[in-house]
């Protein structure tokens, strides 16, 4: 009887016995004593079926991987399809058809002088990759000391090992400092409450926050840099867009010092911006993209590095059959992600949704900013399809207060997302005008909820 009623307790409305799995960035414990309406059990379009029966708007597209929308036909049908005809084909010293072809489409995509594309699986893979590119090809150019990697504050790079090294996000790097990649300094952020509170598009303020390269360039000396990492937007940390000039300040630094610049396009890469990448939208072509997530609209993993032609050139010396690049997974170039990554690209075309985003970008813009003035509102920012709301914590609590207003986002049928204080949206390329609305008033409700509770 004892131990009935134990499995009966573990075991919550939905059916699912919830202890087994460690689930990743998340409150264990605060999630598996009420899953409440976090188990989700379908998707099609823009909206999540959960386990319990609640229809909830996907704000966040997935994690910004899923614009395209869920159950997407042409994307269903590409990988059935290429699971009967090539499951899987080994990755290193052989190749399909679809991945070729993928590497040049995206390359053409990518600004002018990216040429080539190196395949992994996650965006933290792709970031890594970038990473040590860079270090071996200042190597291979006899610049072996080129070495140190320069990263932002608040800047998101992944989990690896790489990634966490240059991020700068203190709980991603606090408990595993002894694992960090030496020879790692960072840029300050570019985030100034007081100077671009509720900016729209790109701050006005904050474009000489680059010459802190500069600072960096002087300190350690340019013989010793191999690269600048940056997200043009920065995504997780909050919807952090740069001011007006600031990238190509960094830019203009970087070519005086001989310093590879790589942008992290994770989140910006594929439309997000309303352009093909983030490069794009600001006019600065930097020398590799990271990209992942939209590429196949998060059906099947699938990242990768663009670079220019002249980083992949510098390895292509030396005897034909020496391996150039000591580098690569299991899965680089999986033919089922290249096959979701094609169908992917084909519906972004079909769907012309790069201006749709551009459609979009002013509608979500207006009803984010709709919200000034809401109680317990501390700022509002956006660019492209992305917004973010910072809220003002509970004294003490932190985080509270954001917690609350996604729960409450639950019952009201939007799946929020939220880090510390902030709530990000980042809506599919696929919403209507009047689903981007709704969106922004039943945060409007659950934020009031929230100040009355
Ligand atoms: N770079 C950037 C800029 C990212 O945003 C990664 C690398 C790592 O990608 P993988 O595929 O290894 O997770 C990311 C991931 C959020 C959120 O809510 C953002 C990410 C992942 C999960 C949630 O902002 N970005």
């Amino acid at each position: 009887m004892k131990h009935h009623n134990e499995t009966a307790a573990a075991q919550p409305a939905s059916g699912v016995q919830t202890d087994a799995y460690w689930m990743p960035f998340t409150h264990n414990r605060y999630f598996k004593k009420n899953p409440g309406s976090r188990i989700v059990a379908r998707a099609e379009g823009a909206y999540y079926t959960t386990a319990d029966g609640k229809r909830l708007f996907d704000c966040l597209s997935g994690l910004w991987c899923c614009p395209l929308g869920h159950g997407h036909p042409k994307i269903a049908e590409a990988v059935a399809r290429q699971v009967k005809e090539l499951d899987y084909s080994p990755a290193f010293q052989m190749g399909h058809p679809k991945i070729f072809s993928l590497a040049g489409r995206i390359a053409a995509l990518a600004p002018e002088g990216m040429s080539h594309v190196f395949f992994g699986n996650s965006g933290s893979e792709a970031v890594d990759t970038s990473l040590k590119i860079a270090v071996a090809y200042h190597r291979t150019k006899g610049e072996a000391s080129r070495t140190r990697l320069i990263g932002r504050e608040r800047g998101f790079h992944g989990v690896g090992l790489g990634g966490i090294s240059v991020g700068g996000i203190a709980p991603n790097r606090k408990m595993f400092s002894a694992l960090m990649v030496p020879g790692v300094d960072h840029l300050p952020h570019t985030y100034n409450a007081a100077e671009m509170a509720y900016s729209r598009g790109q701050p006005k303020w904050g474009a000489h926050l680059a010459e802190e390269l500069e600072r960096i360039v002087a300190l350690h000396d340019a013989s010793t840099i191999a690269a600048v990492i940056v997200e043009p937007m920065q995504g997780s940390g909050g919807v952090i867009v740069p001011p007006a000039g600031y990238l190509e300040r960094l830019r203009a630094i970087c070519d005086r010092h001989g310093i590879l610049l790589i942008f992290d396009e994770v989140i910006t890469g594929f439309g997000r911006l309303g352009k093909p990448f983030a490069a794009h939208r600001f006019g600065v072509t930097p020398d590799m993209i990271c990209f992942a997530k939209i590429v196949t609209n998060g059906v099947i993993p699938m990242s990768g590095v663009i670079v220019r032609r002249a980083i992949h050139d510098a390895f292509m010396t030396g005897p034909d059959l020496a391996v150039e690049l000591f580098h690569g997974y299991t899965y680089s170039g999986h033919p089922v992600a290249a096959a979701a990554a094609h169908a992917t690209l084909d519906a972004i075309d079909e769907e012309n949704l790069f201006a749709r985003v551009r459609e979009l970008e002013p509608v979500l813009e207006q009803a984010a900013h709709s919200l000034k003035g809401e109680a317990g509102i501390a700022d509002i920012r956006n660019i492209g399809l992305a917004a973010a709301v910072e809220l003002e914590p509970v004294p003490g609590d932190p985080g509270r207060r954001a917690l609350s207003v996604f729960e409450r986002g639950l019952d009201k049928g939007v799946l929020l997302r939220f880090t510390g204080d902030t709530i990000a949206m980042a809506p599919p390329f696929i919403s209507t005008k009047a689903e981007i609305e709704t969106m922004i008033e039943k945060l409007r409700d659950a934020i009031r909820e929230t100040r009355r509770a």
